[in-house]
């Protein structure tokens, strides 16, 4: 072997030929969530997912007490100075949990030096669900997250975090001019496609939609999830990593959020019949093989 890049010939073609994520999320041992859910869903769907970790921990925050938490904001300046020596491209940039406010300026400083043409950046902006922020969460973050977004083509706050953001008071209703209002405002700070998760549905108590806007044509979307009477943390991961592999495959905005309804929906109702802790996760291994089956129906509406 005379060098290291041996492999790669004069004007052989540079583009990846299977898509590459960054996912800027953290490990949770146990649990299923950020990492452990992002990266089996993005394979499956023929993504490659390189690993950032913003943190680890023995489990998520979602019904554990007495977690352990490492936080790596030190190690991750040193992960990114390698790849950067690397000239690796990647396709997505996808981000989730973050460890500490400071990761914010690692993760913005990521984006600008590795941002290339055609590369999407998604910001999940993981804060906290149920008008709640999760444990490890504080308002410094919540400050921080509203910056962070701003360098975002796409972000999938849920309902709770929209309101974070935008810094109004948590509520339980809204209406459709409201929440048209809401994603407008969340895309005029910079994301071209605002995906808004667990918004509630206007006299169904029972029910909530997924609604998206996109800018650049001014479209409303909106996707009716059915009610299953159960909470399991990790499926806003789940979520929006099915929108990101969705979009690296070329979906349309609609067909991504279809897609990601229906894998989440059917990811709960596989749990849903065991008597098994919520806190486990759902049963992400008995279903991830549906992520290679074609959409056969789908159910979004162009909201007027
Ligand atoms: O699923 C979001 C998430 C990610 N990472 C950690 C969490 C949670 C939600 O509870 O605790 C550590």
């Amino acid at each position: 072997m005379s060098g290291e890049n041996e492999d790669i010939q004069p004007g052989t073609l540079r583009r990846n030929p299977v898509p590459r994520a960054a996912v800027i999320h953290d490990l949770s041992g146990f649990g299923r969530a950020s990492l452990t859910v992002v990266i089996p869903v993005l394979s499956t769907m023929g993504i490659q997912a390189c690993p950032l970790p913003t943190a680890v921990l023995s489990t998520h925050t979602g019904g554990f007490t007495d977690y352990r938490l490492m936080d790596l904001t030190d190690h991750m300046a040193d992960v990114i100075d390698h790849w950067r020596s690397l000239d690796v491209r990647f396709d997505a940039v996808y981000s989730g949990f973050l460890g500490s406010p400071r990761q914010v300026d690692i993760v913005s400083g990521f984006i600008d030096s590795f941002t290339h043409p055609d590369q999407v950046v998604v910001v999940d902006p993981v804060m906290g669900d149920d008008g709640k922020t999760y444990g490890p969460i504080g308002s410094e973050m919540i400050v921080q997250m509203r910056r962070l977004i701003r360098k975002a083509d796409v972000i999938t706050p849920n309902f709770t975090e929209a309101a974070f953001l935008l810094d109004y008071s948590y509520r339980e209703r809204i209406d459709q001019s409201e929440i048209k209002a809401w994603l407008r405002a969340l895309s005029d700070k910079g994301p071209k496609i605002v995906i808004v998760t667990s918004v509630p549905v206007p006299k169904e108590e029972r029910l909530s939609s997924v609604i998206a806007y996109d800018r650049e044509d001014g479209r409303f979307w909106k996707v009716n999830c059915s009610y299953i009477p159960a909470y399991y943390p990790g499926t806003g991961d789940a979520f929006a990593s099915v929108i990101v592999g969705s979009l690296l495959q070329g979906d349309s905005l609609p067909i991504a959020l279809d897609r990601a309804v229906q894998f989440v929906s059917m990811a709960i109702r596989a749990s849903f019949g065991y008597r098994i802790p919520r806190r486990d996760g759902v049963l992400l291994e008995r279903v991830l093989t549906n992520l290679r089956a074609p959409v056969v129906s789908s159910s979004y509406e162009i909201v007027e």
